[in-house]
């Protein structure tokens, strides 16, 4: 008999850890991060590199030919298609785009039939701007990624978007797929801070067969990393939260971010999941597990 620390080859979905690569965002200036992917090959390649490293989620913004934020439906579309060519990634699209983009055009990107979108469950302070999610937003969101059969994220920047998630969940049923996967972003000035205790409150409250991830803002990342493998959830990390490695160093790419979250999650004893066990426990549109479509 095996010594029970012994951990699998290849780990089933609960012992896994899914790692999701938020890679480019839409706060940051190209001009102050030379490293930040903003034209459709850049992202393509970094997608490859963070699969490579051990990410199978990838959340995507864009930006236009001046490396501004956009939300151009047939750049989305280019965009899911080129990263579904190049990658096995799960293709997640934000909704929440920038502050600046109105609710209309965060509706559309649906119409660019990613396999996952985030959903933000209220309305935050974000830094000097406000990031506007109300209750009809929410759930006009919701029914349309409900009839695309597109598989919500629940992006939780707070203790009370814990509680609007549920209620979404209460009034309006499970999302696509039926499995609630959420995303606990942490410490953006406005928000939940990026500490253990906060992190400990929050999945206190998700429902019991909820899986979760969690991000870090800035220099929280590493803090809420330890803090989710500990408490057994998942990862986000990227250059989207995270444009320093470590005190004064700046992040060299996407890559390094995944690869210190894939190192975090062996060290924890849950090794980075793969695509295909990615998309059967989130359960994306024609990839179920046990390939029921
Ligand atoms: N850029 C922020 C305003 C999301 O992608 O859904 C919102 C955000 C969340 O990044
Ligand atoms: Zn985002």
């Amino acid at each position: 008999m095996p010594p029970v620390s012994t951990v699998p080859a290849t780990p089933i979905a609960s012992e896994a850890t899914l790692v999701t690569v938020a890679p480019t965002g839409a706060e940051s200036d190209k001009s102050d991060v030379p490293a930040l992917p903003v034209t459709l090959d850049e992202l393509v390649d970094t997608a490859r590199a963070c699969e490579a490293a051990g990410a199978s989620m990838i959340h995507v913004h864009i930006r236009d030919d001046r490396a501004e934020p956009t939300l151009d439906p047939a750049r989305l579309k280019d965009t899911v298609a080129a990263l579904r060519d190049a990658t096995d990634l799960v293709v997640q699209l934000s909704t929440g785009g920038s502050v600046h983009d109105p609710f209309e055009d965060r509706l559309a990107v649906l119409d660019a039939e990613p396999d996952a979108c985030s959903l933000t469950c209220g309305t935050v302070n974000f830094g000097r701007e406000v990031f506007l999610n109300p209750w009809p937003f929410m759930v006009e969101l919701y029914q349309r990624t409900q009839e695309r059969e597109i598989v919500p994220e629940f992006e939780l920047f707070d203790l009370g978007h814990v509680t609007a998630m549920k209620r979404l969940l209460d009034k309006y049923g499970p999302p696509y797929g039926g499995h609630v996967h959420c995303d606990l972003v942490m410490g953006v000035p406005g928000g939940m801070p990026g500490t253990a205790a906060a992190l400990v409150a929050a999945v206190a409250d998700l429902p019991a067969e909820a899986t979760w991830s969690a991000t870090g803002i800035g220099r929280t990342s590493v803090t809420v990393a330890m803090a989710a493998l500990a408490a057994g959830g998942h990862l986000r990390v990227g250059m989207e939260d995270t444009l320093t490695y470590g005190p004064g160093e700046p992040v060299r790419d996407n890559a390094q971010l995944v690869e210190r979250a894939a190192a975090l999650a062996r060290l924890a004893g849950r090794p980075p999941i793969s695509t295909d066990d990615a998309r059967g426990m989130l359960r994306v549109r024609g990839r179920l597990r046990g390939g029921v479509a």
